[in-house]
Parts: structure tokens; C-alpha cells; sequence
């Protein structure tokens, strides 16, 4: 067991649990990156059995995660940690991140075995038998068409259920999750003692005790009033019964929630005195740790792609998401996600670039802006926005063809992914202007290449992050925020020192004349990808019409 280290400078704890694995990063009173670590739940917890870190059933619309490798993951990212000689007891303060959507399901009884949890076990250990669903639903889930449906008729219609909670209906919101799980098992359900956020139940980890949700990650359940920042009774009552105290109360998310369990100041050496400031949506920690400004527009490009605004006056459409911000209390931010992100490049580049990100990016930048007029659509599972699945290829007289070479289908990829992100951003009232700066973040935000086209495609200079663990380091810099939030200190004072973006990509001359028309044209291929999928899907997979 480790002894309390002597105290030294202070440091702040990031951590992200992610689809598919666990990661944390320090900061330093400078806010410079004093350590990172990942633990990649397929390769270093096999046992499980995952597949990017998820299952997918047979219906394709199920997907889930087990909740107890995500414990697993915490033991093990904290002995590899220590083992590595970092100083638990220097750090002041932690927050995190979680996927955002997933759902986990506590055991009546637990909160108990949280507040007691023997030093010298593992958490997985004593946690083992505290979670009334094993596999816990998450944000890649779309199993919930009928729960939807009723949640939408409930309130008085898809406009009005955004209205409230900043979204219509989706599959993935936990409201929805919490649903089906009370319907198909009502059982389980009552035997459930709260429901947390991935997030929120990260924050328990730490807390020793259930930790409340936050308002932005509780903005993704289709539960929350985003006005007033208090539970719907409508939409609660037409997810579950009695589910408000399963919920426990939302906070604020730059709430402290308490100081660290004494677990892992026996097992780890940290202060007794670390605070656990509220944990959020991965998204909502990513627009913390880009420090977006007014005006600017974030990429993600990580297992999903999503796209963030800042905005002040909410305006909730049948798209996207309006969530509470996580860093002003006052704002709001806008919402886009893209499912088959960086899955489906993968998946291309290990088809045509023999798994090399090298080889891809050379292809793409040999080949030509506007794809000689070649458009592609590359949705392996059922797309978000727009609500379409397959792979569907155009020539440049919009006819359908089944293949393209592999260097037209590569840049088809891309730039067909970039194009849907500013339509559909431009759809939401975004508007680019010569001040606008694209900051991007995520797995691919470090290939060159692939952020050339997406400045290319968006007629706007790109910028990134040092670290592409924007959701870890924007957790960090919440932990630092945290401490001083009460006295309405905003997070981009305190985080002045922090590194500012950096240039990576500019406009290549003259693109804005190839993508206008191009622009025009994807959108009503878009439209005839919807209605392919409406006409060969509607019955098997129950879309909403
Ligand atoms: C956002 C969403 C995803 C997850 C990924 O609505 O579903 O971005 O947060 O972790």
C-alpha cells in the first residue's frame, strides 16, 4: 500500500472514459501535460472480449459495453500509474469525462459497498456484484425505436420534446435507454437503485458514493429541461416510474462533489483532501479543453465525429443537440454527432491502404479537390444525421455506380464526410465567416492530410490542439476550474497559461468554386441516399418516418 508522498507542487487529474479505452492526463499549476496514460479495453482487457471496446448484437442495433471492464480499466490505468512512480498526493483536484448517452445500473444496496471499499481489493473486485445490468447500453445503441416514439407522443411531438430537453427523440438518449430496459425487464428495473451517466458513474468511482449528474452530459437524455436545468416530470413519467430518485439531482457541472474516497488515499497515496469536481459528456469536456470561443466551430474526429458550436440563444430543431454548457452557465452548445467516423476510415484504410494511415494520406493528397466529381456516402452502421445506412457511390452525373477506384473512393471518404459536417452545421443557422477558425481534435485531427481536405471543404483555416485527448485535457482544466468556479472566475482566465491552438491547415486557393456546386450536389444525393435507405430499411429497421 502506498504511503503519503511528501507534498510537492500541485497537479490536476483529466480522465476520459471513452468507447474504447480509459485514459487520464496531469496538468501542472502551468497547465503543461506532466503525464499521460491509456488503457485500450480490447488490447488490455481481452478477457472481455470486445470489439472496440463494444458489443454489437446480431440486430445491429444493439450495442453495449460491460460495465465491469470499465472498472477493470480504472484498477488497472491507477497500478500502471503508480507503478510508473506518479505522485498520487500532488494532485488538488480531478474531473472526467465519460461517452456520452450510456447508462449504468446500480444494485439497491450498493451506495453502501461504495462508501466501504476495502483498500486492499481491486474495485472490480468489490464492485463485482453491484450492477443490476451487466452490459450497459451506450451512445452506439439504436435499439430504442419504440421508446421513442412513445416519449415523442408523450410530450406533444418531436419539435416540442426538443423544446424541452434541447432534443427530439433518439435512439441513444438514456431517457429512451431507461425505457426499454424498464419495459423488456421491469424486474431489473426495480431492483435498480439509481441510474447514472457513464460519466456520473465515473465520478462515483472516485466520489465513493453515487455522484450526480451534471447538466450538460444530463442535456444528452431526453429528460432534462434546458432551461430551467431541472428534471421533466412529463418526460420522466413517460420513461419509468419512479425515476427522479433513481436520478438522483442534477448540478451544475463545475460542482465540487466532495473530496476523494479514502480508497485511494490508502491505496494510492492521494490527499484525502483531492476534490472530485462533477464529471461530464465527453463533447461537453472537449469544448472546455479547446477553450472554443464565440464564433468558432469544433471537430471531434474520434470514434464518432461531432461537431460543437457555442451559443447563446438556444434554438432546438428537429437535428442536433442543444446541451447546457459545461464552462458558462449562462450559454449553451450545439450538437452534431456523426456515427461512422473514425471506424469507417479505418475500416477504408485497412481495405485500400493495407492498414496504413501513411499510405492512405499519401493516396489522398495525390489525388485532386472535388474528386473530379465523384461523391461518396460510407455509412457501415445507420447513420445519425442523416438517418441512412450503406455504402453509396455517384459519378459525377449523379448516377450510381458500385465501385470506385482506390484512390477516387479514399478522397470520396473524406471529403464526403467534411461536406456532410458543414451542410449540416449551415442547417442549424452556422454560418462561416472570414474570422471563423475550424479547431480540430480526436484520433484523426493528427493526419495532416485529412485536415487539409476538411479545411479545403470548409473554405477556413484549421487549427489543433496540442494533445488530441481534447475531452482528458478539457477534464483537467475543469478540475483547476472547479476550485475556483464559485467566484465566477471564467475557465479561460484560469487556463490562460495553457498552449494556444496551432495552425495547421489554410484553404487551398480557389476550392470555395469547387465545393459550392459540389456542396449543392451532395445535399440532393444526400436525399436520395435517405430515400434508398427509407424504401430497403423502414421495415427492418423500424426508422421513424
Ligand atoms: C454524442 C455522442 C458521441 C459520444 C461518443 O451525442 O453520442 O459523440 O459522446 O463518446
Amino acid at each position: 500500500m502506498a504511503a503519503a508522498a511528501a507534498p510537492s507542487s500541485p497537479c490536476y487529474l483529466g480522465w476520459d472514459l471513452s468507447t474504447q479505452q480509459l485514459k487520464v492526463v496531469a496538468v501542472d499549476e502551468q497547465m503543461t501535460v506532466i503525464h499521460e496514460d491509456t488503457i485500450n479495453f480490447d488490447k488490455d482487457l481481452p478477457e472481455f472480449g470486445t470489439q472496440g471496446g463494444v458489443y454489437v448484437h446480431s440486430d445491429r442495433l444493439t450495442v453495449m459495453s460491460p460495465v465491469l471492464m470499465w472498472v477493470k480499466a480504472l484498477d488497472m490505468i491507477l497500478e500502471k500509474m503508480k507503478s510508473s512512480g506518479f505522485n498520487f498526493y500532488r494532485v488538488r483536484a480531478l474531473s472526467g469525462a465519460g461517452q456520452q448517452h450510456g447508462s449504468v445500473y446500480w444494485k439497491e444496496g450498493t451506495n453502501s459497498v461504495l462508501q466501504n471499499l476495502p483498500p486492499d481489493l481491486p474495485l472490480h473486485q468489490s464492485l463485482k456484484s453491484c450492477f443490476s445490468v451487466s452490459n450497459s447500453p451506450i451512445w452506439m445503441d439504436s435499439s430504442t425505436y419504440a421508446q421513442c416514439c412513445c416519449l415523442e407522443k408523450a410530450v406533444g411531438g418531436a419539435q416540442k420534446l426538443a423544446e424541452i430537453s434541447g432534443s427530439r427523440a433518439y435512439e441513444r438518449f438514456t431517457g429512451n435507454q431507461i425505457a426499454k430496459i424498464y419495459s423488456q425487464n421491469p424486474e431489473v428495473y426495480s431492483k435498480t437503485e439509481r441510474i447514472s451517466l457513464v460519466s456520473s458513474f465515473a465520478a462515483s468511482l472516485f466520489l465513493g458514493s453515487y455522484a450526480s449528474i451534471d447538466y450538460s452530459d444530463g442535456s444528452g437524455m431526453n429528460l432534462l429541461q434546458i432551461r430551467e436545468k431541472v428534471w421533466s416530470p412529463i418526460c420522466l413519467d413517460a420513461c419509468a416510474p419512479e425515476l427522479e430518485r433513481r436520478l438522483g439531482h442534477p448540478v451544475p457541472s463545475s460542482k465540487i462533489l466532495g473530496s476523494i474516497s479514502p480508497y485511494y488515499s490508502k491505496r494510492y497515496g492521494f490527499n484525502p483532501d483531492c476534490k472530485v469536481v462533477a464529471f461530464t459528456g465527453d463533447n461537453p469536456a472537449s469544448l472546455a479543453g479547446m477553450r472554443l470561443a464565440e464564433g468558432d466551430i469544433a471537430i471531434s474526429l474520434g470514434t464518432s465525429d461531432t461537431l460543437f458550436l457555442w451559443i447563446k440563444e438556444p434554438k432546438p430543431a428537429l437535428e442536433g443537440h442543444i446541451l447546457c454548457s459545461p464552462v458558462d452557465s449562462q450559454a449553451y452548445m450545439a450538437l452534431l454527432c456523426f456515427k461512422n467516423g473514425s471506424l469507417m476510415r479505418e475500416k477504408i484504410r485497412d481495405e485500400l491502404a493495407s492498414g496504413s494511415w501513411k499510405e492512405f494520406s499519401k493516396v489522398l493528397s495525390s489525388t485532386t479537390v472535388g474528386n473530379d466529381g465523384n461523391v461518396g456516402f460510407y455509412f457501415d452502421v445507420m447513420e445519425i444525421i442523416p438517418e441512412a445506412v450503406g455504402i453509396h457511390r455517384f459519378n459525377a452525373h449523379n448516377q450510381r455506380i458500385p465501385d470506385f477506384p482506390k484512390e477516387v473512393e479514399i478522397r470520396a471518404l473524406i471529403e464526403g464526410q467534411f461536406m456532410a459536417k458543414r451542410i449540416h452545421a449551415e442547417k442549424l443557422g452556422y454560418k462561416i465567416l472570414p474570422s471563423t477558425r475550424i479547431l480540430a481534435t480526436g484520433g484523426a485531427s493528427y493526419n495532416k492530410e485529412i485536415l487539409q481536405v476538411l479545411s479545403d471543404v470548409f473554405s477556413a483555416p484549421v487549427y489543433t490542439i496540442d494533445t488530441a485527448n481534447s475531452a482528458c485535457l478539457g477534464s483537467a482544466y475543469r478540475a483547476v476550474h472547479g476550485l475556483v468556479a464559485e467566484t465566477n472566475v471564467p475557465l479561460t482566465d484560469v487556463v490562460k497559461l495553457a498552449p494556444g491552438p496551432k495552425l495547421v491547415a489554410t484553404p487551398t486557393a480557389g476550392v470555395a468554386q469547387v465545393y459550392q456546386p459540389l456542396l449543392k450536389r451532395y445535399m440532393e444525393l444526400e436525399q436520395q441516399v435517405l430515400n434508398w435507405t427509407k424504401q430497403h430499411h423502414m421495415e427492418k429497421l423500424k426508422m421513424r418516418p
